[in-house]
């Protein structure tokens, strides 16, 4: 029988691999400071990032969707793609639902350029498209590094996904950070936030749209019970969001981008980051990869040069956790709060009225 456990004893494997990556100088670690940023009206105590150096490093093309080419630079270079970089390569593993099924290949990397030691990514070793939503098996995988690795020392795993959603490579990939306090910002609102029946998802009161789900399974489960569970947990939040999509683009069409009402989209297309805990699946649909300052609201008095400034947001940031990589950004992000640069990249709540209570919307 398949035993529940995958890629068994990877905590010491990912430290030493870090390390020994780290002093062959086949990784960058890029030095940050962490600035503290608890918001007033809900207590959540979001970090900001101030990275300089990080401001050095070569974007990824997203049209070729690489931050690197091939000799003649015709041809995108996949990073995920194999041959590895082999002091990069921390594990690999097939990954079956149950003894009759042929499974799919995962390898474990270590994340080239990292802000947070042992930043690591799960890649499909075939090539899947990034715009394809987490498959069960993938958020089982996610899920089980998480649990495993969180007998040490908690992890977060997060996701993004389409064009807006600060995602940089197209091959399909979800990456892990390790959470040193033991709690991610979100921790304690969503534990505070959660509704009488965990089975039905919910949504925070936060002035964007996200979903939450959490994770709860029978300790008796099997595998493939698991990997049915956490894809149907993930299902939810997904039909959620199209949902919320379908609405708004009949009640607000603007907020979508939309000039006039429409009920066709492909899920391919759309734009949204995932966050993952061993106790929960936030996801929040996004409208803009980039916050931008503006003139006179944002900036009161003060703060020249600041309007214009734009704030790149990924997953961490639905995470509580913003990367700023200059200074001036860092005082936009200071004066107007990290909640209005999300509310800004999210899209509007259709249901959000206690700001006290949650509100199911299963
Ligand atoms: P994507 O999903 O495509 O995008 P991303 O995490 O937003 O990273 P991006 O590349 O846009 O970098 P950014 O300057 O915003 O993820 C691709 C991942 O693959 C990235 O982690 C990338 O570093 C990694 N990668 C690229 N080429 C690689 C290779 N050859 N081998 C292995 N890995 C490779 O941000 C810089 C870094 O800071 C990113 O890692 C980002 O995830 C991280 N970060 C962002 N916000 C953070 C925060 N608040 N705290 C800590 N880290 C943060």
């Amino acid at each position: 029988m398949t035993s529940s456990a995958v890629f068994a004893g990877l905590a010491p494997r990912l430290k030493s691999q870090y390390n020994a990556a780290l002093k062959a100088g086949s990784l960058h670690f890029t030095d940050s400071d962490e600035v503290e940023l608890e918001d007033e009206a809900t207590g959540i105590p979001f970090e900001v990032r101030y990275a300089p150096a990080l401001a050095k490093k070569p974007t990824a093309n997203k049209d070729s969707g690489s931050t690197a080419s091939t000799a003649d630079d015709s041809k995108p270079v996949d990073p995920f793609a194999p041959p590895y970089q082999q002091d990069l390569l921390v594990a690999e593993e097939t990954v079956k639902e149950d003894d009759d099924d042929a499974g799919e290949g995962f390898v474990v990397l270590l994340n080239k350029f990292c802000v947070t030691p042992r930043h690591f990514l799960l890649v499909t070793k075939d090539f899947r498209k990034q715009t394809t939503p987490v498959s069960p098996l993938e958020t089982f995988t996610a899920w089980s590094i998480l649990k495993q690795l969180g007998s040490r020392e908690k992890h977060l795993a997060f996701f993004n996904c389409g064009d807006e959603s600060g995602a940089s490579q197209p091959h399909k990939h979800l990456q892990f950070i390790p959470i040193s306090t033991g709690m991610a910002p979100f921790d304690s609102y969503i534990d505070a936030h959660k509704p009488a029946k965990p089975q039905q998802p919910f949504q925070l009161p936060l002035p964007y749209a996200n979903f939450t789900a959490l994770i709860d399974p029978p300790s008796s489960a099997s595998r493939s019970d698991l990997v049915a569970y956490l894809g149907q947990r993930f299902l939810e939040l997904l039909d959620l969001m199209i949902d919320h999509r379908r609405r708004l683009s009949l009640s607000d069409p603007a907020a979508l981008g939309l000039d006039a009402p429409t009920r066709g989209m492909r899920l391919s297309e759309l734009s949204y980051n995932v966050v993952m805990t061993q106790q929960y699946l936030h996801l929040v649909p996004r409208r803009r990869e980039k916050y931008t300052a503006r003139a006179s609201s944002d900036v009161d008095g003060g703060g020249e040069g600041a309007p214009g400034r734009t704030v790149s947001v990924n997953a961490l940031g639905f995470a509580g956790m913003v990367l700023v990589k200059d200074e001036a950004t860092l005082e936009v992000v200071k004066r107007v709060g990290v909640l209005e640069v999300l509310k800004e990249v999210g899209l509007p709540p259709l249901e959000f009225s206690d700001p006290q209570h949650a509100e199911d919307v299963g």
